[in-house]
């Protein structure tokens, strides 16, 4: 028989593997501490590999995934080169292709997490098509164990159920709170998230009713491995508890039909692709 000459790449397309399920070269659990200082400086030193507007692709293997992780952000820049220097590492560990996302909510209205994320959602997308998971963090939140793989799968993923400020467990069963992922779909299958829980409480759990009312499971890592350090705080300005939170998530799932990522409206004020991450500066206005 003649022999078929088997497919070879192109001198400009190296064969590189899909990346393996498991990473290898994790190392579990990791120290984590908040007092050490971490000038941007540091952390860029720390990560060469780490493109401007902080992007990053594996050299080695080619992910099933690419991921873009967005964090709703105003006046947290301490707590931001903490995450910086203990995530960027970890999701490179992971093999992730990855882009970080800071969605910095302009002046000093109520604050909005919820409408934050869904903008960082748009916009992660209008700079590249093919983010098709995205993960959904806290700024004061660092995984201890890189076990815990920031990617999505077939159900929403919640990554943060055991913190240090809640005794390493759930505060309730239901709890969605912290860091979160859906894939593209997932996220376009609930409307996205409510943009109408101004101030601190409540947006977390209408997120958890739009994926149960759409016949989602919320699917988490290992008691073990889910664990987190929070970085201390006080409460911010401009984010107080909002008091209609407890009627308003008794109500998602007529709201969900007409709030969420198909209506929300927001002003970009400025992106700037900064060595670790990228700003999105925006105005998200505020409560009527
Ligand atoms: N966030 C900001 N700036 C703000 C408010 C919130 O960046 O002014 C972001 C940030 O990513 C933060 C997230 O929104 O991690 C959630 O807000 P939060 O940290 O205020 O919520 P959490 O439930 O804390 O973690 C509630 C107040 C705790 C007071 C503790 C007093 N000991």
């Amino acid at each position: 028989l003649p022999e078929v000459p088997s497919a070879q790449p192109g001198p400009t397309a190296p064969a590189i593997p899909p990346c393996p399920d498991v990473p290898p070269g994790l190392v579990g659990r990791v120290v984590i501490e908040f007092t050490s200082p971490m000038p941007l400086e540091r952390v860029q030193r720390e990560n060469p590999g780490v493109l401007l507007g902080g992007r990053y692709t594996p050299p080695d293997c080619t992910p099933a995934q690419t991921v873009a992780v967005i964090i709703p952000f105003r006046h947290r820049e301490h707590h931001l080169r903490y995450w910086l220097h203990y995530l960027h590492p970890m999701l490179r560990r992971q093999r992730l292709r990855y882009g970080i996302y800071v969605i910095n909510q302009h002046g000093e209205e109520t604050f909005n997490r919820a409408k934050l994320l869904n903008v960082g959602f748009l916009e992660a997308l209008k700079e590249d098509a093919t983010y098709d998971c995205f993960i959904f963090s806290d700024v004061d939140l660092v995984p201890m164990d890189d076990r815990n793989l920031y990617r999505c799968g077939d159900q929403p993923r919640h990554f943060a159920i055991a913190m240090d400020k809640f005794g390493f467990r759930l505060p309730y069963a239901s709890y969605f709170g912290g860091v979160s992922g859906l894939s593209k779909a997932q996220f376009l299958r609930i409307n996205g998230f409510p943009n109408e829980y101004w101030g601190w409480g409540g947006e977390d759990d209408d997120i958890f009713n739009r994926i149960s009312l759409t016949g989602m499971k919320i699917s988490r890592p290992d008691v073990r491995i889910g664990r987190y350090r929070m970085i201390k705080h006080d409460r911010d300005k401009h984010n107080e508890p909002n008091p209609q939170r407890f009627s308003k998530i008794q109500n998602t799932k007529m709201s969900m039909k007409w709030d969420g990522i198909g209506s929300v409206r927001y002003r970009v004020l400025e992106v700037s692709r900064q060595p670790l991450f990228t700003n999105i500066t925006v105005d998200i206005g505020r409560p009527v």
